[in-house]
């Protein structure tokens, strides 16, 4: 089985590199952050409290993501493998991802780290909040949180695999084609 963690600050190319991923693949897509943008959609609870915090470029509460993965994951118990796009973005909610794999006798493969620098994050996003619609893409003050957020809680989790051998980083900047390519050979590389 492989699991794979897409790894990397907002605006790295997670999204978009998971797109490919899962068609070559046949795995089944994980984002934390479709998921919660689909609570909000939907107007539930969750995602009420969801939205006020991802507005403000805030990480929202360890148990909740970690609880939409737990049902995530019972959903689609014949899956081939899983991406986890955006997730887990604390220590917490990787050390609850691996007890959760661990219930179904699975574990994560590997982690591909998309390095981007932030000048290059900020001009991708804005970009993007031209089209999106997303209300934390419309301004660089609220993007500039997303990364600090990123630096502080989220950085420390690349340590945690780096400690279980399964870091890989990749340039995350070029051509999507290329860096798509150097995904799979990290993947492929580490099944060997
Ligand atoms: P996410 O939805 O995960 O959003 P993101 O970090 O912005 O990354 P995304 O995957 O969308 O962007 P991508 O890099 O592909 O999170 C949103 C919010 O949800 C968080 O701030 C947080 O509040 C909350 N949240 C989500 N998960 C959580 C968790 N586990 N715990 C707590 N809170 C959580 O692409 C960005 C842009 O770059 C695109 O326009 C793309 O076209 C472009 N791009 C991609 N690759 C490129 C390349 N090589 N060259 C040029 N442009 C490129």
């Amino acid at each position: 089985m492989l699991n794979l963690v897409l790894f990397g600050p907002p605006g790295a190319g997670k999204g978009t590199q998971s797109e490919k991923l899962i068609e070559k693949y046949k795995l089944v897509h994980l984002s934390t952050g479709d998921l919660l943008r689909s609570q909000i959609a939907a107007g539930t609870e969750l995602g009420l409290k969801a939205k006020s915090l991802m507005d403000q470029g805030i990480l929202v509460p360890d148990e909740v993501v970690i609880g939409m993965i737990d049902s995530k994951l019972n959903e689609n118990q014949a899956a081939a493998g899983f991406i986890f796009d955006g997730f887990p973005r604390t220590v917490p909610q990787a050390e609850a991802l691996d007890v959760l794999l661990s219930q179904y006798n699975t574990a994560i493969t590997t982690m591909v780290a998309l390095v981007v620098e932030e000048e290059e994050l900020t001009k991708r996003l804005l970009l993007r909040g031209q089209t999106s619609g997303r209300p934390d893409d419309q301004n660089e003050s609220l993007i500039r949180r997303r990364v600090t957020e990123y630096n502080e809680k989220t950085m420390p989790v690349a340590g945690y695999y780096e400690q279980q051998g399964k870091y890989v980083a990749i340039n995350g900047i070029g051509e999507i084609e290329a860096i798509f390519g150097q995904i799979c050979d990290a993947i492929e590389a580490a099944a060997q």
